[in-house]
């Protein structure tokens, strides 16, 4: 890594530690869809199955990941869909202000539609050259590079978009509402602090 790029109190971890709460969810391609909803442009929902989302437009980023428990891991080459594609494809109501990503078994991370549409957002399908793990996120995994990991739902299902900002798990459980890893924006009380 390079020194200038440790956020503020974290540290670097040796490989590439895993960090989720609950079970890892089975792929079962058949069941499988990726849906955007709520306030689409359309007022209708959409939906694709796996195979279309691998046909859609893809980039390729480097990105470090930054756990707000305190250990970052750096040079992480990802590979999928840009968000901004997602976007363009299903666009939102003028009205939007914020989403919710939404993955397997309820875990959710609610993002301003800023940090959502940003250039290096990614609906990560590849790491490294290989389908993400298991573990990591397969078969699709939101990473956001310029805020904390928890605002990158692994097992990726879905998009909402939202009229207002609503917490999402982690948020909702006492972490931080924006996630800036560069301002330490960790915990939810800091919410309040000045500047
Ligand atoms: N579905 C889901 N995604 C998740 C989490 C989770 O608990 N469930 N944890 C997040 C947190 S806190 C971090 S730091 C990163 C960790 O990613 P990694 O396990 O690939 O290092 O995943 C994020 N994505
Ligand atoms: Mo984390």
């Amino acid at each position: 890594m390079r020194g200038d790029a440790l956020p503020p109190g974290q540290r670097e971890a040796r490989g590439w530690p895993l960090s989720h709460y609950g079970p890892v969810p089975r792929f079962r391609p058949e069941r499988w869809n990726l849906q955007v909803f709520g306030a689409t442009a359309s007022g209708g929902k959409h939906s694709w199955t796996f195979d279309e989302v691998t046909a859609l437009p893809t980039a390729t980023i480097t990105a470090d990941l930054h756990c707000a428990s305190g250990t970052s891991t750096f040079g992480h080459e990802f590979f999928g869909v840009p968000a901004a594609v997602l976007l363009e494809l299903a666009p939102p109501a003028p009205a939007v202000t914020h989403v919710m990503a939404w993955a397997e078994y309820g875990y959710s991370a609610n993002l301003r539609l800023a940090d959502f549409a940003a250039e290096r957002t990614l609906l990560a399908t590849h790491h490294g050259g290989e389908p993400l793990t298991v573990e990591h996120g397969f078969p699709l995994r939101l990473v956001v590079p310029h805020l904390y990991g928890y605002k990158g739902p692994k097992w990726l299902r879905g998009i909402e978009y939202m009229t207002r900002d609503r917490r999402g798990f982690w948020e909702e459980r006492g972490y931080h509402n924006t996630a800036d890893p560069w301002a330490e924006q960790r915990y939810a009380y800091q919410e309040d602090e000045p500047g």
